[in-house]
C-alpha cells in the first residue's frame, strides 16, 4: 500500500491580534478583489515550503528546525500587491530585515542536512490573501503592520472539501 503522505511547510504565524489586523485593513481590498479569499485564520507567511513527504520525515523536519538558531525580528508589511502566474493577491513587505534572510537561509541548510530536497524560491515575504485573483488590483501601500517574529512553526496543510486546513505541528523560539 503507498505510504501516507504528509504536506509540510515552515512558517511565520501570526498571532491573533495580527491575524484580526490583516484581516481589518486589507478587507475591502479583498471584496474589491473577487477570486477565493484566504479565511483569516490561514494567514501565514511561508518560510520553507517542502511539500509531500512520509510520516517519517516529520520527525527528520523538526530535528531541522531544532537545530537552528537565529534572532527575533521585527518584520513590516506594508504592500499590496497582485502577483500573476501565481494568480494571486498578497500583503507584502518591501524591505525585509536581513534577520529574515538568515532565518530562511539557517533553515534551508539544516533541512539539506537532513536530506530535504527544497525547490528553488524567490523570496519576498508575503501573507496571501486571495487566490484565483481574477485580475490584477493596483500595487499601493497598506497601513503599515509591525509583526514581532518570536518564533517559527512547522504546518501541515490537510486538504478537506472546504479547503486547506492548516495545523501547527510544532514551534521553535528565536533568541
Ligand atoms: P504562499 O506562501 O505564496 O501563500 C502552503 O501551501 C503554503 O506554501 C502556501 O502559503 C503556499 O504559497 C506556499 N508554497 C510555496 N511553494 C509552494 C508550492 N510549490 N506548492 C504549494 N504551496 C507552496
Amino acid at each position: 500500500m503507498p505510504e501516507s503522505q504528509h504536506r509540510l511547510f515552515f512558517a511565520l504565524w501570526p498571532a491573533d491580534d495580527l491575524r484580526a489586523r490583516i484581516e481589518r485593513d486589507t478587507r475591502a481590498f479583498v471584496a474589491q478583489a473577487g477570486g477565493r479569499p484566504i479565511p483569516a485564520a490561514n494567514f501565514h507567511i511561508t518560510l520553507v515550503f517542502i511539500g509531500d513527504v512520509p510520516a517519517a520525515q516529520i520527525e527528520a523536519a523538526r530535528i531541522a528546525a531544532g537545530a537552528v538558531t537565529a534572532r527575533s525580528f521585527s518584520l513590516s508589511l506594508d504592500m499590496l500587491e497582485s502577483w500573476t502566474g501565481a494568480d494571486v493577491l498578497v500583503y507584502s513587505g518591501e524591505y525585509p530585515p536581513p534577520a529574515l534572510g538568515t532565518l530562511i537561509d539557517r533553515l534551508r541548510i539544516s533541512l539539506l542536512q537532513q536530506h530535504f530536497k527544497l525547490q528553488r524560491q524567490t523570496f519576498k515575504p508575503h501573507v496571501t490573501l486571495v487566490r484565483k485573483l481574477p485580475r490584477r488590483l493596483p500595487k499601493q501601500p497598506l497601513p503599515r503592520l509591525e509583526w514581532p517574529v518570536n518564533d517559527f512553526v512547522l504546518v501541515e496543510s490537510q486538504a478537506e472539501e472546504s479547503g486547506s486546513v492548516y495545523k501547527v505541528i510544532g514551534r521553535w523560539p528565536l533568541a
